[in-house]
């Protein structure tokens, strides 16, 4: 049975509405009912249990902060992030294909879109009926997108794609593709590729230690010719994908905290029950400075982010914030993740507890929407006003 029980050291649930607490809720019983029992053995055999999205969609994991005319849930920031909290509470890579569809998918459409394309996509992306993916990321261009080679021509009625997309989640199985690439001036745009567009095939990435339950795959495009109402017509330039990930970089901020609140909650219980040398080994005093290290940090991880939640409700968040959090929150939980699995000994390299599944999870979750170097890269262009990418 799935024994969680959430840490709040800091009576931070004060600073959340009755709103948020019910969403919440909602999100941890749903985990606990339909994600716990059959993630691990997904995990081992590497395949995404796509019959979760229905459960991903009711409890409000697709498009939380969408408004509810396009089937969004219409919440504010704070609730995004609890979802995101609670999900990856269960699996890094469940949580991946929930922030994909709604901040990478989702988002763009709805912020960038015309009216025709909100109405034709986003009620289907919250229900669950279509599943969405977000090709930036290139084999030769992943911290730096702005070199992508990914290309489209115009040909009058209609855009001609070239190129490829590499490390992509949800490609395998995803109804469509937003993704971005360059008009013949070097501008970058978002597009909306359709599966079964000729051309356009989506082959699966094998062999990963990590985020084995979340489906990854590349995006090729041979001449695949692309209807021009496809093109999101509202941004364009680098901006626009670094807006969608701003999004989503802040719910892996809260997602990273339910990661970190798992693998403690799992690692403290273990500790009070487990004896060695005749007494609990949470008695000792390593074992006791590990634990009390975890809930200092986890605590700390979670004022950020309600001060984050707090300020992007307001829109008044910026990008070097989010970078900051999403860094600070993804290491604080892959350190837990590692000194939890201490904490269990051999047993904590098994599959009885979700530790180790966390732990590699985590070693995807601290490379990709900006690795770990580059936003510590940002928040130092930010103090000094110095750009060491250029
Ligand atoms: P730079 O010249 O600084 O900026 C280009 C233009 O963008 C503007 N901008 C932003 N706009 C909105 N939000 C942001 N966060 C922005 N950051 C920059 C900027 O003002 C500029 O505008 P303009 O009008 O002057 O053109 O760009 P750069 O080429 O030097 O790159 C900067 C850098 C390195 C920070 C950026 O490229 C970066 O963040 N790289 C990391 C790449 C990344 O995060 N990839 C993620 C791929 S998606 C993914 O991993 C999904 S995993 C999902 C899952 O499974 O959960
Ligand atoms: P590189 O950019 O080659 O970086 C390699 C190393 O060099 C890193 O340690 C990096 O920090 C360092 N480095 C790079 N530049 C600098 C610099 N200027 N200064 C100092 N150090 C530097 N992408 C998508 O578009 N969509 C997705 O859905 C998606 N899902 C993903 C799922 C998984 C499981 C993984 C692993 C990745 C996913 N990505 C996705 C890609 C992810 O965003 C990239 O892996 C990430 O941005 C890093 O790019 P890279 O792997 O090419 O590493």
């Amino acid at each position: 049975p799935d024994l969680f029980e959430a840490p709040d050291y800091y009576n931070l649930d004060d600073l959340l509405t009755e709103e948020h607490k019910l969403v919440r809720t909602a999100a941890r019983d749903w985990v606990k009912r339909d994600v716990s029992p059959i993630i691990e053995e997904a995990a081992q055999k590497a395949e995404f249990p796509k019959k979760i999205i229905k459960g991903l969609a009711e409890i409000g994991a697709f498009g939380p902060y969408i408004p509810e005319e396009y089937g969004g849930a219409g919440l504010d920031q704070i609730s995004y992030g609890l979802i995101m909290q609670e999900i990856e509470r269960g699996d890094s890579g469940v949580r991946s294909t929930a922030s994909v569809q709604s901040s990478l998918v989702m988002y763009p459409i709805y912020k960038f879109g015309s009216e025709a394309q909100r109405k034709k996509f986003l009620p289907k992306l919250a229900s669950g009926e279509f599943i969405g993916c977000f090709g930036l990321t290139e084999p030769d261009h992943g911290s730096n997108p702005g070199g992508m080679v990914t290309n489209f021509k115009n040909k009058g009625d209609h855009y001609l794609l070239n190129g490829a997309k590499m490390w992509i989640s949800n490609a395998p199985f995803a109804d469509v593709a937003v993704v971005w690439a360059k008009d013949e001036s070097g501008r970058i745009h978002g597009l909306l590729v359709e599966r079964g567009m000729e051309g356009f095939s989506t082959p699966t990435t094998h062999n990963k230690w990590s985020l084995r339950a979340s489906a990854t795959g590349e995006l090729i495009f041979d001449n695949v010719k692309i209807p021009k109402e496809n093109l999101l017509p509202n941004k364009s330039g680098l901006g626009a994908p670094l807006m969608c990930l701003d999004s989503a970089r802040f719910g892996i901020a809260w997602g990273a905290i339910g990661a970190a609140m798992d693998c403690y909650d799992t690692a403290l219980r273990y500790a009070k029950e487990r004896h060695q040398f005749g007494k609990p080994i949470g008695a000792f005093q390593l074992q006791q400075k590990k634990l009390a290290e975890m809930i200092t940090e986890i605590t700390k991880a979670q004022l950020l982010a309600w001060r984050l939640g707090s300020l992007r409700n307001e829109d008044k968040a910026t990008s070097s914030q989010i970078s900051m959090a999403k860094r600070n929150n993804v290491e604080m939980a892959l350190k837990i993740a590692r000194e939890s699995r201490q904490i269990l000994g051999g047993m904590g390299i098994t599959g009885e507890y979700s530790i180790m599944r966390h732990m590699m999870n985590l070693e995807s979750v601290v490379t990709y929407e900006g690795t770990h170097d580059i936003h510590l890269l940002i928040t130092g262009m930010d103090i000094t006003g110095l750009n060491a990418f250029k």
